[in-house]
């Protein structure tokens, strides 16, 4: 067929160095960029596929997110807009792995395995981030989708969320908004003006925020939205890209892991700030005390200010739904306790990866899910969303009911249903801290964190390590469990984990404990021991201290 003739000569303009082996990670594809122009034409293929089967537009992001500059990496996002399936992540793993000559054969197996038909139209969309990578690359998918026939809409920079955003919008004919970064912009600000509008007596200081953009393309798009606010967030942005360099000292996952302000921004004492990741998928806030110590507010307290104000709401409403949330193992031990024990809501634990986040979510009326790192959302099921209408649109229900239930229509339209995204999280966070009148101190001392800490261990193959029970214990290599035990009961109120990291090449340790100096020397154990019976590679990992 022609079309696979156009398939292979393309692919000789992006060839795969001869045996190269990239699996699918936590969030697609994810190494030096260098290695990864193959990758991204054999990725437009794939999503043209994809779309054939589905008979809906399929998203393309080019992204690495939180890695550094040199990376990059490919989120594939189905339909409703959210994270591939798995069983076509797998595909994905074959059809990049394939060797030059094995290309058509990867593609045909996966044509017949799915009962593919080739004359469907395939629709793709394709959004890059802001790495200096990412425009050459983004051709490579565009090259990849037209080499099947398929058509493409290239988004340009645009965060991660934002091409969800836009699948979603396309595939529900306009249903859940616009498909245009304007579109975006108009739909969560009206919602979040929505939603301050009857707050009274707030500040010019209640209405501000430091925004850490990271350097990458949330700062970009954060000064795209500003207007759009109407002064209602008052937003001072640091680390805009003018400068400094993506995620270097800056961003989410380096304040989330380092447990300090990023480089490049002023905070003044009691301050509220916030960090994006490098695609703005992911958010924690924090503030310096009058003594100058550092107060983090991360994905699990985001998780916990958002479903209380939920729970609020619905009781306010009278509506009986059922609300849970949905954390992973690095989720703070004193999080979920009160989660569990003072808030009385469902918890769940998953995997690390918002896909499987997501999925669990899907299971409640109404499922708040984060992980620590800040990447996450809140999912309505369709019953919850027409019982909240029904209720609003009710003329005899009393003027509190329906009030709670206009607050709770729009914090639907605030939030980008769709993935973890930092701006949609960013307005609904100022937005409840607005009604609920609460300051960001106040917001910290629902509940206190327990002291952890996070370390990297550099080992030959990182997948020796094989896990169970949602990564939380590892079954492999043979010992490192029970040693990993023995060593937690050293301490109080202690735990720690290892994995695999599905986005760097490296084996990320996890300790939790009664004090910040056992947390750090279980933390430092724990790594020892990965490197010892793990493989490790270059030097042994130091004390913290
Ligand atoms: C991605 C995933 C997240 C995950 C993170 C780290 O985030 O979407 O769910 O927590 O990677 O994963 P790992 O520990 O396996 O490296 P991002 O923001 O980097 O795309």
């Amino acid at each position: 067929m022609a079309r696979f003739e156009e398939v292979t000569n393309q692919s000789s303009l992006h060839p795969k160095p001869a045996g190269l082996v990239l699996q699918y990670g936590t969030a697609g594809f994810r190494t030096n960029a260098k290695l990864l122009d193959h990758i991204m034409y054999r990725m437009g293929l794939l999503a043209a596929l994809r779309s054939k089967k589905t008979k809906a537009t399929i998203g393309v992001m080019v992204t690495a997110s939180h890695n550094p500059e040199e990376d990059n990496g490919v989120k594939l996002i189905d339909p409703m807009g959210e994270m591939v399936t798995p069983t076509w992540e797998a595909y994905a793993s074959q059809v990049a792995n394939a060797e030059q000559e094995d290309l058509l054969l990867a593609l045909k197996d996966i044509i017949e395995k799915e009962a593919i038909n080739m004359s469907q139209e395939a629709h793709v969309f394709v959004g890059k981030d802001t790495r200096s990578s990412s425009a050459r690359l983004s051709q490579a998918v565009l090259d990849g989708v037209c080499a099947l026939g398929g058509h493409s809409k290239d988004y340009g920079l645009v965060t991660t969320p934002q091409l969800h955003y836009m699948v979603c919008c396309q595939n529900t004919q306009g249903k859940y908004g616009v498909a245009t970064v304007e579109g975006y912009y108009n739909k969560l600000c009206q919602a979040f003006i929505q939603l301050t509008k009857n707050t009274t007596n707030r500040t010019d200081d209640q209405k501000h925020l430091c925004v850490d953009g990271a350097n990458g393309i949330g700062a970009l798009k954060v000064r795209e939205m500003e207007s759009h606010l109407k002064k209602e967030l008052q937003v001072s942005l640091f680390n805009d890209g003018s400068d400094g360099k993506l995620n270097h000292q800056c961003g989410a996952d380096f304040v989330k892991v380092q447990q300090k302000p990023p480089m490049g921004i002023e905070i003044n004492s009691g301050e509220r700030c916030c960090s994006f990741d490098g695609d703005a998928d992911r958010i924690v806030y924090y503030y310096t005390d009058s003594e100058g110590r550092f107060h983090l507010l991360d994905g699990d307290k985001i998780a916990t200010l958002i479903s209380t104000f939920l729970k609020e709401l619905l009781t306010q409403a009278g509506l009986d739904l059922k609300i849970a949330v949905v954390q992973t193992a690095y989720a703070n031990g004193s999080s979920t306790h009160y989660l569990e024990d003072t808030m009385k809501v469902i918890v769940r634990c998953t995997k690390t990866g918002v896909k499987h986040l997501h999925h669990a979510a899907q299971a409640f009326d109404i499922g708040v899910y984060f992980e620590a790192n800040g990447h996450g959302t809140v999912l309505f099921s369709k019953t919850a969303e027409e019982k909240i209408q029904q209720l609003a649109e009710d003329a005899s229900a009393n003027d509190d009911k329906k009030r709670a239930a206009a607050l709770l229509q729009s914090t639907i339209n605030v939030i980008n249903q769709t993935v973890g995204d930092a701006i949609s999280d960013m307005l609904l966070i100022e937005a409840i801290l607005a009604i609920k009148g609460m300051t960001v101190q106040q917001w910290d001392s629902i509940y206190s964190d327990l002291p952890n800490r996070q370390c990297k261990v550099k080992v030959s193959d990182r997948r020796v390590i094989d896990t169970t029970d949602a990564e939380r214990r590892a079954v492999s290599p043979a010992g490192l469990q029970e040693a990993i035990d023995n060593l937690v009961k050293k301490y109080r109120k202690a735990r720690s984990f290892v994995r695999p990291s599905g986005t760097e090449d490296v084996v990320r340790v996890y300790a939790e404990a009664d004090t910040q100096e056992s947390a750090d020397a279980l933390a430092h154990e724990v790594s020892l021991l990965v490197y010892q019976l793990a493989g490790g590679v270059g030097e042994e990992p130091k004390p913290l201290h």
